[in-house]
């Protein structure tokens, strides 16, 4: 089908207070984000974790940089190595921890360097529930996520998991800088829709930037 959209260029939003969308902004270097996704994920290997309660996530999950965030029988936590594996995480590319903080930069976090990255991998169904991210020492430093491949619908809440969440749509090369009050909202993922995306097959890879210490 024809794309009429394919050629429009990146635009920044804001999406709430502290929260920013910078929209197709990773369009230019999905290619080379995805390449390093692929060299990461060699090393340490997409993982569906077990949540403390005993469930098998549905997202599948690995980390690069000095921290990884991980989930095991012992609680949610950031640590220098992977609990699965006892191995450190493979380093952070210089393309993420550059990308990042461009991005930080441009939605007014100038100082901001990575110390972490998550990356989610979803098939379809996979979903993440409404949570926070509060597993981070200084809630003052943002998270910027950066979705790639196949769209999925996110859920933007309030500061109580029963405040009602708004929905947006986040496509491929999507990014977003959440900081400021927005840092501590709620939020989540819809079960994936199946389809296959040029880049990234039947998936969606999302990466989250973030500064776990101090
Ligand atoms: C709002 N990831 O990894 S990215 C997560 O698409 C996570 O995989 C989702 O939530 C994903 O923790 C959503 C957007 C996002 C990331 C972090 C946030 C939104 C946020 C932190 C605070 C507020
Ligand atoms: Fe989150």
């Amino acid at each position: 089908m024809l794309d009429l959209f394919s050629e429009e260029a990146p635009w920044a939003e804001p999406l709430a207070d502290g929260a920013v969308i910078l929209r197709r902004w990773a369009r230019e270097e999905a290619g080379n984000l995805m390449r390093l996704v692929e060299e990461v994920s060699s090393q340490n290997p997409f993982h569906h974790r077990i949540t403390p309660g005993g469930h098998r996530m549905s997202v599948a999950m690995t980390n690069c940089g000095d921290f990884g965030w991980s989930s095991d029988a012992r609680g949610y936590q950031y640590s220098e190595r992977d609990s699965a594996t006892g191995h450190r995480w493979p380093a952070m590319p210089d393309l993420f921890r550059r990308f990042a903080s461009q991005c930080a930069g441009e939605a007014g976090f100038p100082q901001f360097t990575p110390d972490a990255c998550l990356i989610n991998r979803y098939e379809p169904g996979a979903k993440l529930t409404l949570h926070q991210d509060k597993d981070e020492q200084d809630l003052k430093q943002p998270i910027v996520s950066v979705s790639l491949g196949l769209p999925a619908v996110f859920q933007f809440g309030g500061f109580e998991r029963g405040d009602a969440a708004q929905r947006v749509l986040l496509e491929h090369g999507d990014v977003v800088v959440w900081g400021g009050p927005s840092r501590l909202r709620f939020h989540g993922i819809l079960p994936l829709k199946p389809g296959i995306h040029p880049l990234t097959g039947a998936f969606r890879f999302n990466l989250t930037f973030r500064r776990a210490f101090r």
